[in-house]
């Protein structure tokens, strides 16, 4: 029997560099110098965030979370698009970027606490260079925009300084292709030739609307109407995903403007731990998307192609082990939050006015404690 019976070809003029059996491909515009190495780190990202993922939708069933959004599926994706980013680069994602807030040194029990309902972001945008998460779909994109805008006003791209040009990468979903704020950011980012990435994980489906409904063209061609680039990747391709990424990064920091990449990939899980995605579609579909596993591919990669040792893969499990008890029981040990914590992280400097207000709220709350 041959391996090609399982093979699943990419759609054309989609950016693919490591099949779903585990080949190299090569792009004539995007080369990827990377070593065995530097691959097997990849496979080590994907897989712990695989395990952050499954700890977390488990911790939500035991009733330790009030919520999560699964990232399975889109490992790939995120990864590759969290290991371009250099790091004062700024990256604002949804609600669903696990994978990128991993790259971006985020403590995986920060983003749980949201879902816990103990902190209303958990985390410094500026010390991470990555926004909180945001739950207003395609909100974000905006953000980022001005952000970019900025960056401009900083003087802070196309000057050759690696350390002074930055990029702004922002994630959206096919859903949040359809919004205002999705569109009003590509019209001021082409207006602006601002340094800024689109990354829309297209993964078929925003709740239970199909993204055949959304649009009538795929949506990387979306930005040819507002003059910028747009680009597909394998999205389940973590090789596609840094490449494409990397290069579209490097032009937003060379003042080449905005890039739009659509990861073409799909949500394994429900949308989130409250949907029941029977309802909507056939379970036909996402076994077909099991053949394009995102994991799956780059261990028959670094096993046939690369020749790593069983051991390297035991190794990693081992570590997703320990980061998974890491998660179950910080996630329950998390402290709740004080009344007057919702005061912090509004301003860099908290203003007198506010701090009046916040001193004024503490009162009131100690004053409705009862003496036991
Ligand atoms: C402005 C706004 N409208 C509606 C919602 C409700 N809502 C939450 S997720 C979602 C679908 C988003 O789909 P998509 O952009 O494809 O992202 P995905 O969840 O698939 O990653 C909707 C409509 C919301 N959060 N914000």
């Amino acid at each position: 029997m041959t391996e090609h019976v399982h093979a699943v070809h990419p759609e054309p003029g989609m950016v693919q560099l490591l099949t779903p059996e585990g080949r190299r491909a090569e792009h004539p515009d995007y080369p990827l110098d990377i070593s065995d190495d530097e691959i097997a780190q990849l496979y080590r990202d994907l897989v712990l965030v695989r395990r952050i993922d499954t700890e977390a939708i488990a911790l939500q069933r035991q009733g330790e979370l009030g919520l999560w959004a699964s990232l399975l599926g889109q490992e790939g994706a995120q990864i590759g698009a969290g290991r371009a980013l250099r790091p004062h680069d700024m990256a604002f994602p949804t609600y669903r970027e696990h994978g990128v807030a991993w790259c971006r040194d985020v403590d995986p029990l920060t983003l749980l606490g949201l879902f816990r309902g103990t902190n209303l972001g958990g985390f410094s945008p500026y010390q991470h260079n990555f926004n909180n998460y945001t739950i207003v779909i395609g909100a974000q994109t905006l953000h980022a925009t001005g952000y970019a805008m900025g960056v401009v006003r900083d003087g802070a791209v196309g000057t050759g300084d690696p350390d002074r040009d930055t990029a702004v990468l922002v994630f959206f979903g096919d859903g949040a292709s359809s919004q205002g704020d999705v569109n009003e950011s590509f019209v001021w980012s082409a207006a602006g030739n601002l340094p800024i990435v689109f990354f829309c994980q297209n993964n078929q489906w925003a709740i239970s609307e199909p993204v055949t409904t959304q649009s009538r063209v795929p949506l990387y061609q979306r930005s040819s109407g507002f003059g910028f680039p747009g680009v597909r990747i394998d999205g389940n391709d973590v090789l596609a995903s840094l490449a494409v990424t990397r290069k579209a990064l490097d032009d937003a920091r060379n003042a080449q403007g905005p890039t739009l990449i659509e990861a073409f990939t799909y949500r394994m899980n429900p949308h989130t731990t409250n949907d029941d995605p029977r309802r909507y579609r056939l379970a036909a579909e996402s076994e077909t998307w099991k053949l394009k596993d995102p994991i799956a591919r780059v261990r028959a990669y670094l096993t046939r192609e690369a020749a790593y040792d069983p051991t390297f893969f035991d190794d990693v499990e081992e570590e997703a082990d320990t980061l998974g008890e890491h998660v179950r029981t910080g996630a329950r040990a998390l402290p709740n939050p004080t009344p007057e914590s919702v005061f912090d992280d509004v301003y860099v400097a908290m203003p007198d006015s506010l701090r009046t207000q916040r001193d004024a709220f503490a009162e009131f709350v100690s004053s409705l404690e009862v003496s036991a």
